[in-house]
């Protein structure tokens, strides 16, 4: 296994674009009269297409593809997950076990990070893998790809830094669906934290296709075995998957369920065109409004939907802001094979709706129709910005995402206007929505440059810590091509938001590691070179936020929020101010615990934000405690900033902390938050004694806590349970080669012993449901993490 060696440095032959790309990005001059606000900038090669993207810690964002044929090479196959560092824009290639092709993903309370799902293995051109299910309708894996069937498959990344060993298990992704996984196959699933840090993974595919459903829909609940209309929890509670109503209901349309927690610990979810509060531990549904005018906003239409800030002014209102998807009407949408028209005909939608599900005053919940866009967008992806204000990114002014080689209109490849899309028109353009604007004067695009990168289907867009958006992705191809008119796309981009032409921005320190649900406020200082102007307005005009950046894919963030922390303030007598800042609210609903980062905005320009972990760093019950009374405010007349902290100005003044150079990067003031914004997330990380999940109701507790970094052998004679032991390898191989999975990815020479793999069980979804579906025993019952596996399991072999 070189695993190791190549994920220390690029391959060589790439070397040299790299280098060329960081000079360019790096040591070129760039004058403040050049200030980068509203344009992109080159970001590096991703090197896999980033369908899927999200911050991992201050310094890393974890990309990953679907298995295809990338030219990027990892343990003999072609590889289909990086790691991108933010400072050099190169990435790492990682290995991932299984095809995680379009799958759902969230933090977890410890900061870690979980995806859900995918395809099955699939080999060139898209096509099932060699290895078939027992079905033979999907593949097991493949033998040119070496791809395992992902559709239960959970897999678990505990972000790293530069000083950690990338090269250790602890490092990589956890993937083994025959020690952890789903109950059932999803593909394209929702999933949304509830309050305890569980999340709940909701319907999907089996299998593939365009949409949901056969035509005429006769089956709406399961689609002949194609359709899963479940729920089911990660970590498990043991629970056999139940069916949602709602996803018979907006059969069709209903993968990607547009899913957001409410204060309430109900799930507020919008499909086809229905919506829903949904009671998460009685499975009952209360039913709201429709979407006016039939527009749907989830996969294949792909609106872009975002949780409005929650901030003081609006008393943490959880409203949701719908925009753009498409209006097709019913018969258009086809089936799992294609659309029945000619999508990139067809406009689709400028329309923004927006709900407050759960309103204040008791009032029932409406739709209400807001600014259009400036443009019809599908695939527009929504991000929230730590001013408050919402960029919109990607996308395509015609069509759907997905993609088809045939549509119902166009029944030959070669007769396909832009190959395998179905969208055109690509929205180089961003747009910046202000909620708080009236009405009528929500959307601008003003002074925004346009990026000549079609960002089509599986593009991706997120927010980095500095505030900036990394940009990546697009591929509405089957299978890897470079000469088509969408292409894979493997370029990244940086947005760089309007604030970026501050020629300072500020720096705040003191802001802990650790975010709790009430209790004590905590004191962040921002000097005088952190602002500019009065001082007494400064403070007024200040905001301190907790920003989710969230886990993307499909132009949706899943996940994301921003909250706006309470505060007031002392201005102090050397003009630095003082800022006393409260934890989150006592209600772990309205900002699930996990990581976040706290941006301080002062007169509209971000700091850079800084990790911490929101919450007990654990799947339990969050902890609350009453707000703790805020000091006064202190003002103080005289005092004025030195900084220049203008959100316009483009030529202002440069203090003198950052006259040495007049690029926004080192024009950021340097300091001792520097150091501070990687302590959070990754120290929380590793101080946390990992508590786990029950992985029975009646699991024993360990007696002990497991510590993560605990030296390889402690728990010896631990390991996966039920089937057995995988690895042969020598235990110094295997901590370094967590993927691989027994005898299918070595294909065993003549009489050479498979080590008792069985690809998870795939049995077609009616005779699973006529089972009564009793969990297969390869399902969710072992955590590799868990102490209470290391515990309990005495088979098998130790893994790390
Ligand atoms: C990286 O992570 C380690 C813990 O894994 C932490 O101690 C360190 O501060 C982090 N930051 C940097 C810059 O490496
Ligand atoms: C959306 O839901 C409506 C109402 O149930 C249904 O008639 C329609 O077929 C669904 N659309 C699609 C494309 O499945
Ligand atoms: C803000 O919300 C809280 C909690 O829902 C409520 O108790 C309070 O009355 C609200 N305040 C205002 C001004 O609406
Ligand atoms: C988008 O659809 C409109 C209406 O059919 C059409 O006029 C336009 O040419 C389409 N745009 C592209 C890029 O195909
Ligand atoms: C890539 O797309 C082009 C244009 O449609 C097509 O001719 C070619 O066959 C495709 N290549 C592959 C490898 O699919
Ligand atoms: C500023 O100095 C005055 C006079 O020494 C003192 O009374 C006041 O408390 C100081 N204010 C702060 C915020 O330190
Ligand atoms: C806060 O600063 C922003 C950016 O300079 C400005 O647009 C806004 O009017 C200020 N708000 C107040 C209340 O002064
Ligand atoms: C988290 O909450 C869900 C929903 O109430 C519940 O099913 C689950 O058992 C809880 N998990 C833990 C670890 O508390
Ligand atoms: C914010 O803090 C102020 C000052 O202590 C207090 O009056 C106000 O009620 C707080 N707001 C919330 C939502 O806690
Ligand atoms: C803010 O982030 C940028 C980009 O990572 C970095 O260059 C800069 O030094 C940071 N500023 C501070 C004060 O840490
Ligand atoms: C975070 O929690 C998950 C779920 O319990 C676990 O699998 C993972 O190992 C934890 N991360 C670390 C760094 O321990
Ligand atoms: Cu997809």
């Amino acid at each position: 296994m070189l695993l190791p060696l190549s994920l220390l440095a690029p391959p060589l032959s790439r070397a040299p674009k790299m280098l060329a790309l960081f000079l360019a990005l790096f040591l070129s001059p760039v004058h403040a009269s050049e200030s980068p606000a509203g344009t992109f900038a080159d970001g590096g090669n991703t090197q896999v297409s980033a369908m899927m993207m999200f911050l991992g810690n201050s310094r890393k964002v974890y990309i990953l593809d679907k298995a295809e044929g990338n030219a990027a090479q990892i343990n003999g196959h072609p590889a289909w997950a990086s790691v991108w560092d933010i400072d050099s824009h190169q990435v790492q290639l990682m290995d991932v076990s299984t095809n995680v092709f379009c799958a759902s993903g969230m933090h977890l309370p410890n900061g870690s990070f979980v995806t859900f799902g995918g395809n099955g293995a699939i080999g060139p051109g898209g096509n099932i893998g060699s290895q078939k299910n027992p079905s033979g309708a999907s593949g097991a894996w493949d033998s040119i790809y070496q791809d395992f069937d992902g559709s239960k498959s959970i897999r678990i990344l505990n972000p790293c830094n530069d000083s950690d060993d990338f090269s250790s298990s602890a490092c990589q992704w956890f993937d083994d669906p025959t020690v952890l996984s789903m109950q059932r196959q999803r593909w394209y699933s929702a999933a949304e934290p509830l309050a305890n840090g569980t999340v709940v993974i909701i319907g999907g595919f089996v299998n593939g296709g365009y949409i949901n459903r056969n035509y005429p829909n006769t089956d709406p609940m399961y689609e002949g075995g194609a359709a899963e209309p479940t729920y089911e929890f990660y970590p498990s509670n043991g629970q056999t998957p139940q069916i949602m109503n709602f996803m018979v209901k907006t059969s069709g349309l209903n993968a990607y369920a547009h899913t957001y927690l409410l204060a309430s610990g109900n799930l507020f979810l919008q499909a086809n065109y229905s919506t829903m509060i949904w009671n998460p531990d009685t499975n009952t549904e209360t039913d709201l409004p429709d979407m006016p005018g039939q527009v749907v906003r989830v996969y294949p239409a792909s609106g872009g939907v975002a949780m409005l800030p929650l901030t003081l002014a609006n008393n943490y209102t959880q409203s949701i802001l719908f925009c753009g998807g498409s209006d097709m009407p019913d018969a258009s949408w086809g089936d799992y094979s294609f659309p029945a028209i000619n999508t990139w005909n067809y406009p689709a939608s400028r329309d923004c709706q927006r709900i407050t599900p759960e309103p204040a005053d008791g009032s029932a919940p409406a739709y209400v129709k807001d600014d259009e866009m400036l443009e019809t967008r599908t695939m527009g992806q929504f991000i929230i910005l730590p001013t408050g204000k919402l960029l919109m990114v990607n996308g395509g002014n015609n069509g759907t995402a997905g993609y088809a080689t045939a549509t119902g209109q166009t029944s030959s490849f070669s007769n396909m206007p832009f190959d395998m899309s179905l969208a055109s028109g690509p929205v180089g353009t961003p747009a910046i929505y202000d909620p708080d604007a009236p009405a009528g004067s929500r959307w601008t695009n003003a002074g925004l440059s346009s990026s000549q990168i079609a960002r089509l289907y599986h593009s991706s867009a997120l927010l980095l810590p500095d505030a900036s958006v990394l940009i990546a992705g697009s591929n509405p191809n089957v299978d890897v091509n470079t000469t088509a008119i969408f292409p894979t796309q493997y370029q990244a981009e940086i947005f760089y938001p309007p604030y970026f032409s501050a020629t300072t921005r500020p720096v705040p320190t003191g802001i802990p590691s650790t975010i709790s649900y009430g209790g004590s406020s905590f004191d962040v200082t921002i000097s005088t070179t952190s602002y500019s102007g009065s001082a007494n307005s400064a403070a007024a005009n200040t905001t301190v936020v907790l920003l989710r950046p969230g886990w993307t894919t499909h132009a949706m963030n899943m996940g994301q929020r921003y909250l706006q922390l309470n505060n007031t303030y002392t201005v102090n007598n050397d003009s630095s101010i003082t800022l006393h800042v409260s934890q989150a609210p006592p209600n772990a609903n309205l900002f699930q615990p996990g990581p976040a980062m706290v941006f301080v905005v002062v007169n509209g320009v971000p700091s850079n934000g800084t990790a911490v972990i929101v919450g007990s760093g654990q799947i339990e019950t969050q902890a609350t405690a009453p707000v703790a009374v805020l000091p006064d405010s202190v003002s103080l007349a005289s005092a004025s900033g030195s900084a220049d902290g203008s959100s316009t100005s483009t030529t202002g003044s440069v203090s003198p902390s950052a006259s040495s150079s007049q690029s926004h990067r080192a024009a950021i003031i340097g300091g001792t938050v520097g150091a501070l914004v990687l302590v959070g997330l990754v120290g929380a990380g590793a101080a946390v004694w990992f508590a786990r999940r029950r992985r029975a109701m009646n699991a024993p507790v360990p007696t002990r806590p497991y510590q993560y970094s605990a030296a390889p052998g402690s728990g010896a004679g631990a390991g996966l349970g039920a089937m057995g032991a995988l690895h042969q390898e020598s235990p110094s191989t295997s901590a370094i080669a967590p993927l691989t999975m027994g005898g299918y990815r070595d294909v065993p020479s003549a009489g050479q012993e498979r080590w008792g793999y069985e690809a998870p069980a795939m049995q077609p979804f009616a005779e699973a449901v006529s089972s009564n579906n009793s969990i297969t025993g390869l399902s969710s019952q072992y955590d590799p993490y868990s102490a209470e596996v290391m515990s309990t399991t005495p088979a098998g072999q130790r893994r790390f």
